[in-house]
Parts: structure tokens; C-alpha cells; sequence
């Protein structure tokens, strides 16, 4: 990517974006690009005329595409038909509009909680499409999975370079710290800081056993951008830590309390979901190309998270 390109990150002002939008202004910035993070307040991607107007506005040469209804297992519970339209429908109205205005490289997302419900283990990228989705976030997982097909479909018929990546579950600064629609970590961060100033006990929800491989957002961040200028093909890449950093929730949850220093009553709820067991994703291919690429360790990586939250509860999203 020479300078004068226009980035443009669609969905800037969520976790992800944001990890991005620290660290351009910190290092990744290169002389003579402009980047520019939207909100949903920029224009409704979901809507097409509104979509266009941006990209006219604009004019990217390359976009992150990060914009989408997203959130944790129990807001997927609630909302599977939402989850399906409205991301279905940002998605068409980004790539088309890409299209349209000759944007050189679009790279989107999809997530690994979208792979096959029965798979063997470690999944890797050739088994997006090979078996229904669990159950839980079906929705989403349809809508996701029609980015890689739109994006060879673009490839095939008009020679776009539209990719994707599949980021592991994401946490960090400026999370969705909701307690109901938020993912696990930024729940339970927001839970321990609740139950460390009430004194009343902290509560884990489902049986705790389920595994999960946390990525750091601001890992994700770099490995977006590496993507966004060295990654050239179609098919997606999976970005997660190795197979090894998979934990239980449990033990999450046990990090999130040494972060917060916690030390009342700890307890496991399993009148709640437990959603996938275990998703575990192979990053084979990313090694391949990144062999030497650093994850934050995980415990560090949730104690930045708490401190920031901390810091900055008056303002997150909660
Ligand atoms: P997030 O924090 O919820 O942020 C979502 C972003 O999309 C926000 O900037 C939001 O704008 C924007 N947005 C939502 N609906 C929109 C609409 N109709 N029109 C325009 N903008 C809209 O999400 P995230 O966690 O950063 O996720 C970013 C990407 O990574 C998503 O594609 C997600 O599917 C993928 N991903 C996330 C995870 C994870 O664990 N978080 C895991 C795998 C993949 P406002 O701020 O104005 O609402
Ligand atoms: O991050 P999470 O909500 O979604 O994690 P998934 C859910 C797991 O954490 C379940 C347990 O096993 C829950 O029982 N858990 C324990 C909690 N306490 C809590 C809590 O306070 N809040 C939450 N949320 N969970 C999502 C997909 O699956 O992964 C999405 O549904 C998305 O589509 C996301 O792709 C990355 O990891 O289960």
C-alpha cells in the first residue's frame, strides 16, 4: 500500500475499531494515508443510500470492514432473526458499495464461533461451510459465513480483492461491558467491579467448564492491519492465539477476580446457558506467514482491560 490511500473502518467506534485507531495513531500510520473510523451515527450501513453517501463522501481505496450487530451467547439467544438481517444487510449494502467504487481491498469479519456445531478439532479454515452452526447464534453465523461467499462471488465475477479474517473472541478497552448483550469477559469484568463495591457475591453464569481462546484486541488490531496491507488472498485466515491459550471460563473468570482483587463469594450459575463447549481454532496458516508473532499473555491482557474499565466507568459502554 503506497501513501495517499484512503482507509476506511466501517464499525470504528466499537472494540475492535477502536484497538485499531490506538494503535495507527500510535505507530501504524504511514506517511500520506488517511484513516477514517466511522460510527453508526455517520450513516446506518444497513440502509443502501446511506451506505453509498459515505462512500462517496469518502472515497476509501481500501476499507476494514468491522460494522455489525454483535454481541455475547445471550443476546444471540434473543436476537438470532436480528442478527441475520441486519448484518446480511450491512454486509451486501459494504461489499456492493465497494464494488461500485473501486475500492482496491476490502477485509471483513468473521469469528470462529461460526464454524460447524460437529467438527473435529483444531478447526481450520477450510470447514466454514462444512455443517450447521450451534444452535445458539445461528443467525449471526448464516450472515457471516455469506461474507465469504460474497467475497469469492466478487472475486469470480469482477476481480475484487475482498477477504476476511476470523478473529477468536475479542476483548480489550472500549468493550461492550454490558452485562445482558456483552460478551463473557466484559461481563464478568463489570460483574466483579459491581459485586467488589456491593460485597455481594460475584456470579458466574452456566457450568464454567465451556473453553474458549481469548485474542487481545490490540493484537487483533495489528494482525487487521498486517491483513489489510500483506494478506492477498480470498479465503480467510484465522487470527487466535495458539491452540494451547484455550481456557475454561472458570479459569477466565479466576483472572478477571485476581485483576479486580476480588475476594468475596464466588458463585457458578448453571441455571444459565453454557452455549459451544469448545470452538478451538487452529492458527496454523497465520504462523505461516507471522511465525514469530507475539499474543499478549492472557492474564496481562485482562488486567489492562480491568484497569482500563476501571478508569473509565463513568464513560464505557455498559
Ligand atoms: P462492537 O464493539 O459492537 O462495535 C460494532 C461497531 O459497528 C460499532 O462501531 C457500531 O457503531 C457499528 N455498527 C453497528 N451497527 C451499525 C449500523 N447499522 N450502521 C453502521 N455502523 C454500525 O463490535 P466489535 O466487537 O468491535 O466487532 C467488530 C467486528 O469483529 C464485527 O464484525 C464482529 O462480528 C467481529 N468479531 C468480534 C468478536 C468479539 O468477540 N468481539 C469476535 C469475532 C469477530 P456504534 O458504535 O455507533 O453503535
Ligand atoms: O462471550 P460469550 O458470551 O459468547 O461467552 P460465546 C459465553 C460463555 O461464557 C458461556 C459463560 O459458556 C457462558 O455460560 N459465561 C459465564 C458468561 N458468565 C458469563 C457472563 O457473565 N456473561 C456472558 N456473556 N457469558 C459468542 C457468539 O459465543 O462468541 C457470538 O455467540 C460471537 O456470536 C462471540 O461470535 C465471539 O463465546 O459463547
Amino acid at each position: 500500500m503506497s501513501g495517499g490511500n484512503i482507509i476506511l473502518v466501517t464499525g470504528g467506534t466499537g472494540l475492535v475499531g477502536k484497538a485499531i485507531q490506538t494503535l495507527v495513531e500510535k505507530e501504524l500510520k504511514r506517511p500520506g494515508e488517511t484513516w477514517v473510523f466511522l460510527s453508526s451515527k455517520d450513516g446506518d450501513l444497513t440502509d443502501p443510500a446511506a451506505t453509498r453517501a459515505i462512500f462517496e463522501r469518502h472515497r476509501p481505496t481500501h476499507v476494514i470492514h468491522l460494522a455489525a450487530m454483535v454481541g455475547g451467547l445471550f443476546r444471540n439467544l434473543r436476537y438470532n432473526c436480528d442478527f441475520l438481517r441486519k448484518n446480511i444487510l450491512i454486509n451486501d449494502n459494504v461489499l456492493e458499495s465497494a464494488h461500485q467504487h473501486d475500492v482496491q481491498k476490502v477485509v471483513s469479519c468473521l469469528s470462529t464461533c461460526i464454524f460447524p456445531d460437529k467438527t473435529s478439532y483444531p478447526i481450520d479454515e477450510t470447514m466454514v461451510h462444512n455443517g450447521p452452526p450451534h444452535p445458539s447464534n445461528f443467525g449471526y453465523s448464516h450472515a457471516k459465513r455469506l461474507v465469504d461467499v460474497q467475497n469469492r462471488a466478487y472475486a469470480q465475477q469482477h476481480g475484487r480483492r475482498f477477504t476476511s479474517v476470523i478473529p477468536t473472541n475479542v476483548f480489550g478497552p472500549h468493550d461492550n461491558f454490558n452485562m445482558q448483550d456483552g460478551h463473557v469477559l466484559p461481563g464478568l469484568m463489570h460483574k466483579a467491579y459491581l459485586a467488589k463495591q456491593s460485597g455481594e457475591p460475584f456470579v458466574i453464569w452456566g457450568t464454567g467448564r465451556p473453553l474458549r481462546q481469548f485474542i487481545y484486541s490490540l493484537d487483533l488490531a495489528r494482525l487487521m492491519v498486517w491483513a489489510l496491507r500483506e494478506y492477498t488472498e480470498v479465503d480467510p485466515i484465522i487470527l487466535s492465539v495458539d491452540e494451547s491459550d484455550e481456557v475454561s471460563i472458570r479459569d477466565a473468570a479466576q483472572m478477571v477476580l485476581d485483576a479486580i482483587g476480588f475476594q468475596g463469594q464466588v458463585v457458578q450459575d448453571d441455571s444459565h446457558a453454557d452455549g459451544q463447549y469448545k470452538k478451538t481454532a487452529s492458527n496454523a496458516k497465520l504462523r505461516r506467514y507471522l511465525p514469530d508473532f507475539q499474543f499478549t499473555p492472557l492474564r496481562q491482557a485482562v488486567q489492562e482491560t480491568v484497569d482500563w474499565f476501571v478508569a473509565n466507568y463513568d464513560t464505557a459502554r455498559k
